[in-house]
């Protein structure tokens, strides 16, 4: 129900919800008081939601210190993740369902795997990575469909204490043996094919491409998916299948750190490669399994249907780590929103009885084309709380979510959040705020959340108020470091701002005290929630051989948020085609992924750059968003009449 503001409606909880809510407004001012006021109280307190086995003495020690960057939380105690997610529920939850896995294909049972079951297939992969020589600090890389091995294999990697980094099935070859280096891996753990929308992927064959590019001892544990064929090295390949059977269903869990890494996650940023974003034990999962708690309502028979991939850090924390260590049922799709049809999604929630449901706005966007009836044939009576992750939300596809999704009932959590943070940091609590479509609204407990104007680097104390988005202090799931690379870590994320934490988003926050994303304000776009570097698509641009030179930027798309705009200035001779865009197309697909595929490209035969030769890609920028009127400042041009000429040939985004 909306309050009568129209311009800026408001919809507060109804008031069962607001009484059954694990936290309504009263208990989370005080709770979101006390965690600013005092954290070490607050954390020492919830730090124990989670198992220890030697309990932690030590809360928090941490400083954004320039030079000096260091992050720590729950420092002395010692825990293992995989007990924590399995172990402890075997007594009162041993045949409760932890995982449903919803196979591509409709027409494939679901399985149910209950709690004891999860234990037995996870204690069989890690005797089988322990097998393959996997020990405490290893590092394995998954690259795997959306099948309940991926949540094995992730509890297998915490049970031993290695380092899971998982690459999204739809990263090229290329992208997966950068990642297998980067963080030289021993083992890959692969399936044969990935079965999505009616399609298979070759992951096995991406595998032995991606292989082709790392150390030779580099191993490969192959999950049967589909049974299709796929080549075998002899002494690389391991069959999970057939030594699965074989495999002993105990395996005492590692004793860990609260700050040994838990895993790796690849990220993109407004400069060079792709960065491996550590997190670590104990913080991450007192914090996963604390929001998924509060921000989604989470009671103990709910059914919690996230619908992310586990290559993306909402994966991680969403479906696997927060909703296992708090013992619930969490759902895993194979599929795709629209296969067979645009009701899948909803027949999946009516199929399980979902009550949280979490997706991205980019899904909502094109399932909100296909019309009402996909949804309106379903019921949805189960549903209790929606939920939004990955980019901004555009207020029709709020509404849309809220009336017919939600008909009304379920409030919205618009959740704010980036693969650095390891969880939620603004996001309304379902029985304690008002929402707003668009609007984040609130930080999480413990998160400081602060504007600064971007070019004094102060804070701002007015509302409302509009700058950059930082953190002033730590939260527990906070990222560590980049993966090898520490001054990188310092430089990305504490240098612009001293003394905070940069997320790389602008916001406005309004008279109530609630927080608007308005959207990245460095180089990284946001293509159907996938964030990309426009450097990592130039660098496979210019290395083409027909490409002399390449800029990137984002342009509003309907579906897909941004979509991506590439300027491109060929080699001398080399003639302009419709073959050529499409080689150039196929070409960046292969080079990083179906995910990066450009979506315009134009031939400039000139950029626009400043006279020391930086491209200027403010104004790019405002050609592909087609908004020639306020190009600004162009005085400091090198050659004015590039513009022009970019302006003439403009791609028209159909
Ligand atoms: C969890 C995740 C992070 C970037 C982030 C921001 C955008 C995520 C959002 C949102 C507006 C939201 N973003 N959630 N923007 N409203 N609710 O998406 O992680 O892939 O690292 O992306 O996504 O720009 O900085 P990640």
């Amino acid at each position: 129900m909306s309050s009568e503001n129209t311009a800026n409606p408001t919809y507060p909880p109804s008031s069962d919800l607001v009484a059954n809510a694990h936290a309504n407004e009263a208990t989370y001012d005080a709770m979101y008081e006390a965690s600013i006021s005092d954290p070490e109280a607050f954390w020492g307190e919830h730090g124990k939601r989670i198992d220890w086995i030697k309990p932690f003495t030590k809360v928090k020690n941490t400083s954004f210190e320039p030079g000096n960057v260091s992050i720590k939380w729950f420092e002395d105690g010692t825990l293992n993740v995989a007990a924590n997610c399995i172990d402890r529920h075997l007594k009162t939850r041993g045949d409760k369902t932890a995982i449903i896995f919803e196979p591509d294909n409709p027409e494939e049972p679901a399985q149910h795997i209950t709690y004891k079951e999860l234990h037995r297939r996870v204690c069989r992969m890690s005797n089988i990575l322990e097998d393959m020589g996997v020990r405490k600090g290893d590092r394995v890389v998954l690259y795997l469909p959306m099948i309940p091995e991926a949540a094995y294999a992730m509890l297998a990697c915490a049970r031993i204490g290695a380092i899971h980094s998982i690459v999204f099935a739809g990263f090229s070859p290329d992208a997966l043996s950068a990642r297998i280096n980067g963080s030289d891996a021993k083992v890959l753990i692969t399936a044969d094919y990935a079965p999505r929308g009616g399609r298979q992927t070759p992951l096995k064959s991406n595998a032995d491409a991606a292989l082709l590019h790392t150390k030779d001892s580099v191993k490969c544990l192959v999950v049967k998916r589909t049974g299709g064929q796929t080549t075998w090295v002899d002494g690389r390949d391991f069959d999970y299948n057939e030594m699965a059977l074989e495999a002993d269903e105990f395996h005492t869990p590692a004793e860990m750190n609260a700050e040994d890494p838990l895993f790796i996650l690849y990220t993109s940023g407004s400069t060079g490669q792709p960065k491996g974003v550590v997190h670590c034990s104990g913080g991450y999962l007192v914090f996963a399994s604390m929001t998924h708690e509060y921000v989604f309502d989470y009671k103990e028979d709910d059914i919690f249907w996230c619908t992310a991939d586990v290559g993306w850090v909402t994966g991680h924390s969403y479906i696997v780590y927060g909703p296992l260590a708090n013992g619930a049922t969490t759902l895993m799709f194979e599929g795709v929103p629209t296969y067979p049809d645009a009701s899948r999604f909803w027949q999946v929630c009516e199929k399980h009885k979902v009550n949280q449901f979490y997706t991205a706005p980019t899904a909502l966007r094109a399932l909100m084309g296909q019309g009402n009836s996909f949804v309106e044939s379903c019921d949805l009576s189960s549903l209790r709380i929606l939920g939004t992750v990955g980019e901004p939300i555009n207020p029709e596809a709020w509404n849309w979510y809220n009336d017919v999704v939600g008909g009304g009932r379920c409030p919205i959590v618009d959740t704010w959040w980036q693969t650095e943070t390891g969880g939620h940091l603004l996001t309304p609590l379902p029985g304690a705020h008002a929402t707003k479509p668009g609007s984040a609204m609130k930080p999480f407990f413990g998160v400081q959340t602060v504007v600064l104007d971007p070019h004094s680097g102060e804070e701002i104390h007015t509302y409302p108020c509009e700058g950059v988005l930082c953190l002033k202090d730590s939260w527990p799931s906070q990222m560590r470091t980049v993966w090898g690379d520490h001054e990188r870590f310092e430089k990305t994320y504490f240098s612009d701002y001293k003394g905070y934490y940069f997320a790389g988003d602008g916001c406005k926050r309004d008279e109530d005290g609630d927080y608007w994303i308005t959207g990245r304000v460095d180089d990284v776009i946001n293509v159907s929630g996938h964030r990309m570097g426009t450097a990592e698509v130039e660098s496979a641009l210019v290395a083409h051989a027909k490409v002399a030179e390449a800029a990137v930027v984002g342009y509003p798309h309907d579906i897909k948020g941004q979509g991506i705009y590439c300027y491109v200035t060929l080699m001398n001779g080399v003639e302009p085609s419709d073959e050529l865009t499409k080689e150039l197309r196929t070409w960046v697909r292969t080079e990083i992924g179906p995910i990066a595929s450009p979506d315009l490209i134009q031939w400039a035969p000139g950029l626009p750059k400043t006279r020391s030769g930086k491209i200027m890609r403010r104004i790019l920028r405002k050609i592909a968003e087609d908004d020639f009127g306020s190009l600004g400042d162009t005085s400091t041009l090198a050659e004015p009449g590039v513009v022009d000429d970019l302006i003439e040939n403009r791609m028209n985004k159909g």
